[in-house]
């Protein structure tokens, strides 16, 4: 194990969470397997036809208000903790998933790039807040009180995921960069692990089977999120 300083960036998908009941979005039975994508999840989708989206991820959020955090969240959330106290670099958890699960397990430094599932924005005024209850389309702002303007916070295709410069930043002094329970699919996340390596970092990837980008890593490892993840950190903290 290396002692020096080792600047981290982990990249999580919806493998991570899929053990804690969530589904994952390609794999067989997945969400893009039962649904079209491009009827829920695009800004077109919503503006066509809005009760229809937000009666998916209102649904989602019923069901994510149950879900737990599992194994691998917390291990990652272990992974950072000794990190910080020993010193070894900065450290980045990146998520593409848009539930809370990584927040129940304790990670302080995490980015939700693709939103997150318990947040309502207004596109009047841009207010944002945290809700559980299901969102209606003709609900006024509780802000600007304008009506039909709320939509859950997440990241639709074409629109632009959050905190890219900060992430891009972040992969231009990376050490160590892992993808975890990721198919590689969906850009511009599925193309950080070659900005990891032109940095020269060692990259990881620890899924259930190989992603489309796998031929990239440096290791690979295959299995469960709950036991994958829990024993690479073992191995990494010694
Ligand atoms: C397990 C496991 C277990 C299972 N243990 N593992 C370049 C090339 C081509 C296309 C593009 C490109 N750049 C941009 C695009 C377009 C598009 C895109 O990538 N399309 C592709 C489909 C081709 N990208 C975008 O539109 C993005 N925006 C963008 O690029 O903007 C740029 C821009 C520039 C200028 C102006 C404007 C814009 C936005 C992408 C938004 C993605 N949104 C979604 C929905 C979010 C809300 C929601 O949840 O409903 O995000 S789609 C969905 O896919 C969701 C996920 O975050 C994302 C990634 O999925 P993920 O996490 O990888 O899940 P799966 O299911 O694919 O994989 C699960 C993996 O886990 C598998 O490998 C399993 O094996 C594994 N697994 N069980 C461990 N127990």
């Amino acid at each position: 194990m290396s002692l020096g300083p080792e600047n981290t960036v982990i990249l999580t998908g919806a493998g991570v969470s899929a053990e804690s009941g969530l589904g994952t979005f390609r794999d067989a039975g997945g969400l893009w397997a039962k649904f079209d994508p491009m009827k829920l999840a695009t800004p077109e989708a919503f503006a066509e036809a809005p009760e229809r989206v937000l009666e998916f991820y209102n649904a989602r959020r019923a069901n994510l208000v149950d879900a737990k955090a599992n194994a691998a969240h917390f291990a990652l959330a272990e992974l950072e903790q000794a990190w910080m106290m020993a010193g070894r670099g900065n450290f980045g958890l990146v998520t593409q998933n848009i539930d809370d699960l990584h927040e129940q397990a304790g990670s302080a430094s995490l980015l939700h790039m693709h939103g997150e599932l318990l947040k309502t924005r207004c596109t009047a005024c841009g207010h944002l807040f945290t809700d559980k209850d299901p969102i209606e389309h003709s609900a006024p702002c509780p802000k600007c009180g304008e009506t039909h303007r709320l939509r859950p916070h997440v990241v639709w295709f074409g629109e632009m995921p959050i905190g890219l410069d900060h992430i891009y930043k972040a992969l231009e002094q990376v050490d160590l960069f892992i993808a975890i329970g990721t198919s590689g699919t969906v850009y511009p996340a599925a193309g950080f692990v070659q900005e990891a390596r032109r940095a020269g970092a060692w990259t990881v990837e620890l899924s259930l089977e190989p992603g489309e980008v796998s031929a990239v890593f440096d290791e690979t490892v295959y299995g469960p999120a709950t036991e994958v993840v829990p024993e690479w950190v073992a191995k990494k903290l010694g």
